[in-house]
């Protein structure tokens, strides 16, 4: 990857920036004349990988460049200095904030800034603007998880390590797709061949590679662990001396638990009584097992007490604060622990402290400030709900897309168009949010921030800085200390530095802590500069007593509650509150593909990542493919009552008849009408205010077209491609567009057949040069070609999409030369493949042809073909390739997409 301007060529180790397995990345920028080239490795000696990085870590360096981000600050859509904008925004918060009060602005962050960003953020808004609105994303992700810790150990404390997971005999994964979410972590676990259980209702990569698969009814899980309790209580298998002495509450969980016999969970459940009883005998019967738990628990309207239900068996069994035991809620985000840790969610102050009058008088005294917040803040639903009521009237969104993760999306970006202020601050210029703004903030991002981040495993480590700033971009710290000087609160974040902020978080986390609140890390409240950047990867708390951290938490028994006991807590397991209906009567799930990251603003720039998946599919089973005369690869829409969604069939046994699945992370900006949040009702949890995602009640019909269309355009075409869909939208069934080197294909489905030329004379109306152009009418379709010395427009229309040639390989032409008779370019281009390696570009047809000669084993098909040779990430789903060549029972994970 090219870069204009960097620091000299040298290596460094950072931390990778999606998900919360927190691995290390060793980077490193050559000169190359005029140009620097990045690289990117594991860094060995970091804890949580040891030198492995997964697809999406392994193409780190092919999203960094200028391309598409936001360079400079733009008011009202206007580019402008950075002065012109921060006067403009702290002179509309101060308005506002005097007009109206402090509670009538909000931020809304996110558990991918830094904690240094994250800790001043919520010291400007709780700590001097005297409001609690600071929320993050983090609500809609592990907020649940926070609520079910602190309601049974007293604090948001995560027992667990990953090396737990090696120890394990039994890992029981619960609404985790870890072999894609958290793909380093399942090769630990993978290569210490600890057994799986995955409970999930649909087969995934994860299930594929399980020792046993329960496919439950969705939503049903609190059932499974109430009934999972009930049979080690009968059957004896307790620790009845860890009970005694460490917990409390063991007889109300008991008599709540009693009402779940086999035969009634298994029916909640909607397995058989024998599955359940091999799973409740493999609990029961091993010693070392950890759960790992993520989002099919989490959200959830009912996801805090599904927390505590597979929390209530870790106690009863004392398995917890040992090694290769407990319940790990594993996060998603780079950063979702650090924004726990500084408080980034609205119900909480700073360092792990509520909003009691004790902690209000403490944290005014650290900060030195009289008008900390009083009383918690706005939860993200209720936050966007007060955007549209206008109780809101400045909001600041910061390395977030709520326009596109949001419940309820397009009403929350309805709301935040109508909102007087809207501020956001981002590193990519065009995202749905930014969209809504008054006010773009360019920040820095990945490669040029300096600050650290927390892990899924309490591990705080660094991400350096290893490329300068490009254009006018700055710091989120900086932007938002920027805000509070201007706002007059200029001697409370004079910080120079990342290092001074993190000193003064760490110092408060130990400020009056007589070990009363789990996160301490006040043994680095004086550590230099010096030792700041060379701070090694360490596990919290990190205190006098632990002063190189805390691999486990809770070995002693002793817990955060008043009573030093940890609770159980009676669970009453509650059916998804969003119901069925005849208007809307199959369930919608939505989650993530194996190399996306989020709204793919970030990943969606790495072009082979697109490969595994390019667009925005719905998993649905054969049967209901058939019931609604639905074949594979049509367009399909899904109407609940709150919005609609498009996107191609994909016919897969891995779904139960009547549950679909859909992708997470097409926006408006990459594809038409193709956000599955917009379908969500925003429903909540009670206890953490996270919604309800996982259980949409949707229906569902095929879109009938009349014509496809492949246009690939250079760069500077897109402009008017973009402004051409706008005015077409009354003839166009759908649209995508794949960013590739040097320009965009646009995938389009028509209510009418293409006119192509005269699309081509419009897009090349403002061309530089006149392109030379042929219309090229062959049997399967028409093409149009356009091309000057290299390719500038070309574009096929047909009336089947799958007549379309592979046009991944003529993207290569936009920066390639053409032949010396570009026409050829069109002959003989072979239909396209889906890849199931993108490291190594292995396609499905390869791996299945190799099978088909004989070839049976993961290893062999690495050998013969290179698939699963680098990162591996794509080796459960080539064994899922396997069994399906195999085996036609569809929980072993057949035609997992
Ligand atoms: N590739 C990739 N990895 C990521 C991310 C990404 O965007 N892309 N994002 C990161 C983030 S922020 C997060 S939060 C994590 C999320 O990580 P995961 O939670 O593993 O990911 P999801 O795909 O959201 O959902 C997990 C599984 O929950 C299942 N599920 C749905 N309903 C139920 C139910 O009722 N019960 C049970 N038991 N399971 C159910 C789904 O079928 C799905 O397979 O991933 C992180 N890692
Ligand atoms: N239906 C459904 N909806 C969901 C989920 C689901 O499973 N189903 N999952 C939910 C979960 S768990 C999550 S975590 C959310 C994620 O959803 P979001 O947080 O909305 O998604 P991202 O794409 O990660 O948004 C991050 C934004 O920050 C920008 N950015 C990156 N780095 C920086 C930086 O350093 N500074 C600044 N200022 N900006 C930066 C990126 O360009 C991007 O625009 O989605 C939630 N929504
Ligand atoms: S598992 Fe992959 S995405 Fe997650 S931190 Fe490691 S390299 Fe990054
Ligand atoms: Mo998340």
């Amino acid at each position: 990857m090219t870069i204009s301007e960097t620091f000299r060529a040298h290596r460094s180790c950072t931390t990778c920036p999606y998900c919360g397995v927190g691995c290390g990345v060793s980077a490193t920028v050559a000169n190359r004349g005029a140009e620097d080239l990045v690289t990117v490795a594991g860094d060995t000696t970091h804890p949580a990988n040891f030198g492995r990085l997964c697809v999406k870590g392994s193409a780190l360096a092919d999203t960094l460049g200028e391309r598409g981000r936001l360079l400079r600050p733009r008011l009202h859509g206007r580019e402008c200095d950075w002065d012109t904008a921060m006067d403009f925004m702290a002179g509309e918060f101060r308005r506002t904030i005097d007009e109206y009060g402090p509670h009538s602005v909000a931020f809304y962050l996110s558990g991918q800034l830094l904690t240094e960003d994250y800790y001043v953020a919520n010291k400007l808004m709780k700590g001097f603007i005297g409001s609690g609105n600071v929320d993050t994303n983090s609500r809609l992700c592990m907020s649940s998880a926070v609520a079910a810790y602190k309601r049974a150990f007293g604090a948001d404390a995560v027992p667990c390590c990953y090396e737990d997971l090696e120890l394990a005999d039994l890992v029981v994964l619960v609404g985790s797709n870890a072999a894609w979410t958290h793909p380093i972590l399942f090769q630990r676990m993978q290569a210490a061949g600890t057994k799986l259980v995955v409970i999930d209702p649909r087969a995934s990569a994860t299930s594929a590679m399980a020792d046993l698969h329960l496919a439950i009814t969705p939503g049903s899980d609190a059932a499974l662990f109430s009934g999972l309790l009930n049979y080690l209580i009968e059957q004896g298998e307790l620790d009845q001396g860890f009970i005694d002495q460490y917990t409390q509450n063991f007889t109300a969980a008991t008599r709540q638990a009693r009402d779940w016999s086999l035969q009634q969970t298994a029916a909640a459940c909607g397995i058989p009584v024998a599955q359940l009883r091999e799973f409740f005998q493999l609990f029961a019967a091993t010693e070392k097992t950890v759960s790992f738990y993520s989002q099919g628990i989490n959200q959830s309207s009912s996801g805090t007490d599904k927390n505590n239900a597979i929390i209530n068996c870790h106690l009863a069994t004392g398995r917890i604060g040992k090694p290769g035991c407990g319940p790990f809620s594993i996060t998603g985000q780079p950063n979702a622990m650090g924004g726990r840790e500084v408080g980034g969610l609205a119900n909480m102050l700073a360092a792990h402290m509520d909003f009691t009058t004790e902690n209000v008088d403490r944290l005014s005294r650290f900060w030195r400030s009289n008008s900390v917040a009083l009383k918690p803040g706005l939860k993200a639903v209720d936050l966007f709900r007060a955007v549209e009521s206008g109780q809101i009237k400045a909001i600041w969104i910061m390395a977030t897309n709520p326009a596109v993760s949001m419940p309820d999306a397009d009403r929350v970006a309805a709301a935040l168009q109508k909102c007087p202020l809207v501020v956001v601050s981002d590193c990519v210029a065009d995202t749905d949010t930014a969209r809504c703004a008054d006010l773009l903030l360019p920040a820095t991002t990945w490669g040029e921030k300096n600050g650290t981040v927390t892990n899924s495993e309490r591990r705080i480590s660094r991400q350096r800085a290893f490329l300068a700033s490009p254009g006018e971009t700055r710091h989120d710290w900086e932007i938002i200390c920027d805000l509070a000087t201007r706002l007059g609160y200029g001697e409370h974040f004079s910080y120079a530095h990342p290092a001074e902020i993190f000193r003064e978080h760490a110092a408060l986390s130990g400020f009056e802590n007589r070990g009363n609140r789990a996160f301490d890390i006040s043994a680095l409240a004086d550590i230099s500069r010096r030792e700041y950047d060379a701070l090694r990867p360490r596990q919290w708390p990190i205190n006098r007593e632990n002063p190189d951290g805390s691999q486990r938490l809770f070995g002693d028994g002793r817990f955060y509650t008043q009573s030093g006991r940890a609770h159980f807590v009676p669970v009453q397991p509650s059916t998804p509150l969003q119901r069925r209906s005849d208007q809307f009567p199959l369930w919608l799930n939505s989650g993530r593909l194996r190399d996306q990251w989020h709204t793919m603003t970030r990943s969606g720039r790495a072009r082979k990542l697109l490969d595994h998946s390019e667009m925005p599919e719905i998993q649905l089973n054969p049967a209901d493919a058939a019931d609604y005369g639905i074949e594979d690869g049509q367009l399909l829409e899904l109407r609940s009552a709150r919005g609609q969604m498009c996107g191609r069939a994909a016919l897969t046994g891995a779904q139960k008849p009547g549950e679909l699945f859909a992708p997470i992370h097409w926006s408006e900006t990459l594809a038409q009408n193709s956000r599955v949040s917009a379908l969500a009702e925003p429903v909540i949890d009670p206890h953490s205010g996270q919604p309800e995602f996982k259980q949409l009640p949707v229906s569902l019909r095929p879109l009938s077209v009349a014509g496809y269309a492949t246009l690939l355009c250079r760069e500077a075409a897109a402009g008017l491609m973009q402004q051409w869909l706008l005015e077409q939208q009354a003839h166009l069934v759908h649209w995508y567009r794949v960013p590739c080197e040097g320009g965009y294909r646009y995938e389009l489905a028509l209510r009418h057949a293409l006119d192509g030329r005269a699309l081509g004379d419009y897009l090349l109306a403002e061309s530089q040069t006149r392109p030379h152009w042929q219309d090229l009418q062959l049997l399967t379709g028409q093409r149009w070609l356009a091309h000057t010395h290299q390719l500038e427009l070309l574009v096929f229309a047909g009336s089947d999409w799958r007549t379309l040639p592979d046009r991944r390989a003529l993207e290569e032409h936009l920066v390639q030369p053409l032949p010396a008779q570009p026409a050829q370019l069109l002959h003989n281009i072979a239909p396209g493949a889906q890849i199931v390696c993108s490291c190594m570009q292995v396609s499905r047809q390869q791996i299945e042809e190799a099978i088909d000669r004989g070839i049976d084993s993961v290893e062999h098909l690495g050998e013969i073909l290179g698939c699963g040779t680098n990162c591996g990430s794509c080796k459960p789903e080539i064994t899922s390739i396997l069994y399906a060549a195999t085996d036609s029972d569809w929980s072993r994970g057949e035609n997992v997409a």
